[in-house]
């Protein structure tokens, strides 16, 4: 009697144990970010990786927010005035609703990526149009589902001075309030971020004389700007400065900053925990977002700049973090 029931009870027990092979870490570390008072610890991921490797299990088990890669971006999703491509974006915001997770949604004025239709534009109207209706249409159909927006990416030099597009070129400045005002009335629940790369230390010209200036300037002018985005492309060595930035930022009158592309380049666990510990000390940062889930699979897999490696095992990277939040 004791045998048979242990032998019916034995394949329960079995299929009740964590799925290791499939989730790959045993903590997850959006889980413990939250618990720490976060709102999630993310990655990038398009539906090319969703659909390979482990990614899926990886980002189901252990994040709780997910960026598009490239799916969202002007020249992928209206190639052609008029033309909008939602298969790969439709495909990453289902995942992500079905699976409770938060999406940011990247990116709209952007001078890189951009339809060759918008680039060619030369007079303030058309180009005004073409903003408007490009946000709007994105954000009517992602309605009540994206929960943060890089409206602007990268828009300033390293001295901090307007970066030369088409956008500033046409426009000046103007653009900025034309994209934040048609994002804000297009989903007005959403979180509107002006996001750019190398703002990883404190004094840095871009950071000072360009984010903070011209986001203060802005914000006084009413533009409806909630957060500043710090990518986080880093070099080994590079998680301290970016810490401080963060505070920095923060300060100029934003109510939230967030990383949003985080990767580093021949990083030492050290990098990992600094910037994770950076957005931990500052109660504007709302979360991280690393750049990609397997080393291989970055845009500059040079370094191994990751969380897990070509095998999808987390790495000591990973296991850093999750011991700085089990503190
Ligand atoms: O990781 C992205 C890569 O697959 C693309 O080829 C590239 C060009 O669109 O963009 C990469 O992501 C960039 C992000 O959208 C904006 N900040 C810099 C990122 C790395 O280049």
């Amino acid at each position: 009697m004791k045998a048979s029931f242990m032998l019916l009870l034995a394949p329960l027990v079995v299929s009740a144990a964590p799925a290791l092979d499939s989730r790959q870490a045993a903590q997850s570390v959006d889980k413990l970010f939250k618990a720490k008072g976060k709102e999630y610890f993310g990655t990038c991921t398009d539906q090319g990786r969703l659909t390979s490797g482990k990614n899926a299990a990886i980002i189901e088990a252990n994040f709780g927010q997910v960026t598009p890669e490239n799916s969202m971006k002007w020249a992928s999703i209206n190639p052609s005035k008029g033309t909008y491509n939602w298969g790969q974006a439709d495909y990453l915001v289902n995942w992500a609703t079905q699976r409770n997770k938060t999406i940011r949604g990247h990116t709209f004025v952007w001078h890189s990526q951009l339809a060759s239709w918008v680039n060619s534009i030369s007079d303030r109207n058309t180009l005004t149009q073409a903003i408007q209706n490009h946000i709007t249409t994105v954000m009517t159909r992602y309605k009540g589902k994206i929960h943060h927006y890089d409206v602007i990416n990268e828009m300033f030099n390293e001295d901090g001075s307007l970066r030369s597009s088409v956008f500033s070129r046409v426009l000046g400045e103007d653009f900025v309030g034309i994209a934040f005002r048609a994002a804000r009335a297009a989903d007005p629940s959403a979180k509107l971020y002006i996001n750019d790369y190398n703002l990883d230390s404190p004094n840095a010209a871009k950071v000072t004389r360009g984010m903070v200036d011209h986001v203060k300037k802005w914000l006084a002018a009413g533009i409806p700007i909630d957060g500043i985005g710090t990518q986080g492309h880093l070099q080994s060595g590079g998680g301290n400065g970016l810490a401080q930035a963060i505070k920095t930022l923060a300060a100029s009158g934003v109510k939230e900053v967030a990383v949003t592309e985080l990767d580093i380049q021949n990083s030492n666990t050290n990098d990992y925990v600094a910037v994770t510990r950076g957005c931990l000390e500052e109660p504007k940062c709302v979360g991280i977002t690393v750049w990609g889930v397997r080393d291989p699979d970055s845009w500059r897999p040079q370094g191994n700049p990751l969380l897990f490696d070509s095998n999808f095992n987390p790495k000591a990277n990973y296991n850093a973090i999750v011991q700085l939040l089990s503190q």
